[in-house]
C-alpha cells in the first residue's frame, strides 16, 4: 500500500523534442516529492528506449538518472508504452523502479489502481494494429538487440513516426479519445475490483466515473501541454506543470 498523493504522468517523448522541453520534464521530477509521496510514469516516457544488456541509450540518460534518484525516495511505477516497451530488467535492478511492459496493479489511497498505457485500443487503423504486433513480438526485439546501438537507435530515429501514434489530427485524437472510455467503463464492468483505471496514449486528457466510486483517468501527455495528475483519497486533480 502506498502513500496519499500519487503523482501520473506520461507520454513524455523524451528525446523527440528540443533539449529545452527534456530539461522542464527534469525539473517537474524534482519537484515530485513536493507534488506526491508516489509516482507513476504511464508509458512513452521516451521516444525510444530499449535495454540492452551492458548499454544505456544515451538520450535517455539523465530521465533515468533522476528516476534512480527519484526511486530512493519514493516508490516509482513504470508501464511500457509503443515506445519504450523494451525495458527488460534495467528499471528494477539498476533504477529501483517497478516496471511492468503491458500493465501494472498496485494499491494506493485504498484503491486498487490497474495501469496499462493503451495502445493497440483505440487506434482507428489496421496498419497501426499491426505495427503494435510486430514491434510487441519477441523476435523482434531478439534481431533489433544484435544491430549495433549506434545503427539500430539511428534506424528507430528514422522511423519513429510510424510507431503508430505520430497524428496530430484532432478529430482523430478525439475519436480515439471517445474509444478509449468506452473501453474504460467495459474495463472496469468486466473487473469490479479495479477502483482507479489510469489509461494514457491519446494524449487527451480524460476522467470519468462510470461507477460510484471506481474511475478512469487519463493524465494527458506532458509533451502536449505538460499535463500529468495528482490522485489523493479525495479527488483527482488534472493539473498543467507551469515552472
Ligand atoms: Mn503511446
Amino acid at each position: 500500500m502506498l502513500g496519499n498523493r500519487l503523482v501520473i504522468v506520461s507520454d513524455a517523448h523524451l528525446g523527440t523534442v528540443p533539449t529545452e522541453s527534456d530539461d522542464r520534464f527534469l525539473a517537474f521530477l524534482d519537484q515530485v516529492p513536493d507534488l506526491g509521496d508516489a509516482l507513476l510514469i504511464n508509458g512513452d516516457l521516451f521516444d525510444f528506449w530499449f535495454s540492452y544488456r551492458r548499454v544505456i541509450p544515451r538520450a535517455g540518460f539523465r530521465a533515468a538518472a533522476s528516476l534512480a534518484v527519484l526511486a530512493r525516495r519514493m516508490p516509482v511505477m513504470m508501464t511500457g508504452g509503443n515506445h519504450d516497451r523494451w525495458g527488460n530488467t534495467f528499471w528494477q535492478q539498476d533504477a529501483g523502479v517497478r516496471y511492468e511492459p503491458s500493465e501494472i496493479r498496485f494499491r494506493a489511497m485504498g484503491l486498487d489502481i490497474l495501469a496499462l498505457h493503451g495502445d493497440g485500443i483505440a487506434e482507428e487503423h489496421r496498419s497501426a494494429r499491426i505495427m503494435h504486433r510486430i514491434t510487441r513480438h519477441p523476435l523482434t526485439s531478439w534481431a533489433y538487440r544484435l544491430i549495433h546501438p549506434d545503427l539500430g537507435i539511428g534506424l528507430v530515429d528514422r522511423m519513429s513516426t510510424r510507431l503508430a501514434d505520430s497524428t496530430r489530427d484532432a478529430a482523430v485524437l478525439e475519436r480515439a479519445s471517445v474509444r478509449q472510455a468506452a473501453w474504460a467503463e467495459a474495463r472496469l464492468a468486466a473487473d469490479p475490483s479495479i477502483g482507479l483505471l489510469v489509461m494514457s496514449h491519446t494524449h487527451r486528457p480524460a476522467l470519468a466515473e462510470p461507477f460510484p466510486g471506481r474511475r478512469y483517468l487519463n493524465p494527458g501527455a506532458w509533451i502536449d501541454g505538460r499535463h500529468f495528475a495528482i490522485v489523493t483519497p479525495e479527488a483527482v486533480q488534472q493539473r498543467q506543470f507551469d515552472a
